[in-house]
């Protein structure tokens, strides 16, 4: 498994954003929990676990290049540029909700054409073969964009997973695809879904490149992804990741997982914590201390309670507007 402590991946600076954008993702969903809780919001399907990898893959990316992220990717979304404010609009499903107008469970399903974030959908592994298709699409009109599509490991176990990374290694795509293994498919555990838990050994029967890495580690993580990128922009096709990760909370907040993970193993999955990990790392090199991290996290809780009452206040969809962009 590819692991570093290398530095020099990237600048302090380019270090520090990742930072405060996985704290960005940890604020608004624990924002959301208590919003669900309140009974305020409906719905959280939590990203916590998955923000390093989440970002440190998308922050490879430039601008011009296009994301398709799964359902949990609100990290994902967050570097592109997604705001607290407009997150929230999403989560009380107001007219101005830039994700889907109001229409969708929050993070569930949506686009943001204007951010290169193609639609995500709850139909699992349903948007994979779109990846490929993306990138089909930029390799006809010439355009030298590279595609970076997010899945979990219970998505490979989906025929949609097999015809779009066919496809793409076929046609030696500019794609990533990138497994955020956290090793369940909501209840199943991946001992259930495949007799091969690392996702990267099936790069080999397609004929792409295929790695796996601690998706814990933001700077391995970093590295691997932006090398998967340089090469996919440089003709070399397709680069199947497999990040080992773990979800640290339930699957959704419809779902208990006390029914079938033990206190040991959700506690064992807390101490995997990215951020945590990611903020020892910081420390150690002497760019950010204790304090200044838990400053910046209490800044961002902040941030993302006020957008949430600044959301609530916002008008709603009008009736007449229901059939809006509906095309059939
Ligand atoms: C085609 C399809 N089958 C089943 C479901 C129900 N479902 C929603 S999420 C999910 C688990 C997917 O697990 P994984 O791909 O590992 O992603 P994770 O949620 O763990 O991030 C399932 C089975 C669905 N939404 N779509």
């Amino acid at each position: 498994m590819a692991t570093t402590t290398r530095a020099d991946v990237a600048t302090r600076e380019e270090y520090l954003n990742l930072h405060r954008w996985m704290c960005m993702a940890k604020a608004l969903d624990d924002r959301m929990h208590i919003l669900v809780k309140q009974g305020r919001a409906p719905f959280v399907g939590s990203s916590r676990g998955h923000e390093g990898i989440q970002v440190a893959s998308t922050a490879a990316l430039t601008s011009e290049d296009w994301l398709v992220p799964h359902y949990r990717g609100l990290a994902n979304a967050i570097v592109r540029g997604l705001t607290m404010k407009e997150w929230m609009l999403a989560v009380f499903a107001k007219a101005g909700d830039p994700l889907s107008a109001g229409r969708n469970i929050p993070g569930g399903c949506y686009s943001y054409h204007k951010l290169h974030i193609a639609p995500v959908s709850q139909v699992v592994a349903s948007w994979i073969p779109k990846a490929a298709g993306i990138a089909y699409a930029a390799k006809l009109k010439g355009e030298n964009t590279v595609t970076l599509c997010t899945f979990g490991d219970g998505a490979t176990s989906q025929g949609e997973f097999h015809e779009g990374v066919n496809f793409a290694a076929v046609h030696k795509l500019a794609v990533v695809f990138l497994c955020e293994n956290n090793s369940y498919a909501i209840s199943v555990p991946i001992r259930l879904q495949m007799a091969n838990p690392n996702v990267a050994d099936r790069a080999a029967g397609y004929g792409i490149r295929g790695v796996t890495i601690d998706g814990t580690d933001v700077p391995a993580s970093y590295q691997a992804a932006r090398d998967a990128v340089a090469r996919a922009r440089g003709g070399e096709g397709p680069t199947l990741i497999d990040a080992k990760i773990w979800r640290i909370n339930a699957h959704t907040s419809e779902d208990n997982h006390l029914k079938y993970r033990t206190k040991e193993e959700i506690g064992e999955a807390a101490s995997h914590d990215p951020i945590t990990r990611f903020e020892a790392w910081l420390v150690e090199r002497g760019w950010i201390t204790a304090e200044s991290a838990a400053e910046v996290q209490a800044a961002l809780d902040k941030e993302a309670s006020d957008a949430a009452d600044w959301a609530e206040q916002q008008p709603d969809p009008r009736p007449e507007d229901a059939l809006k962009n509906v095309f059939a």
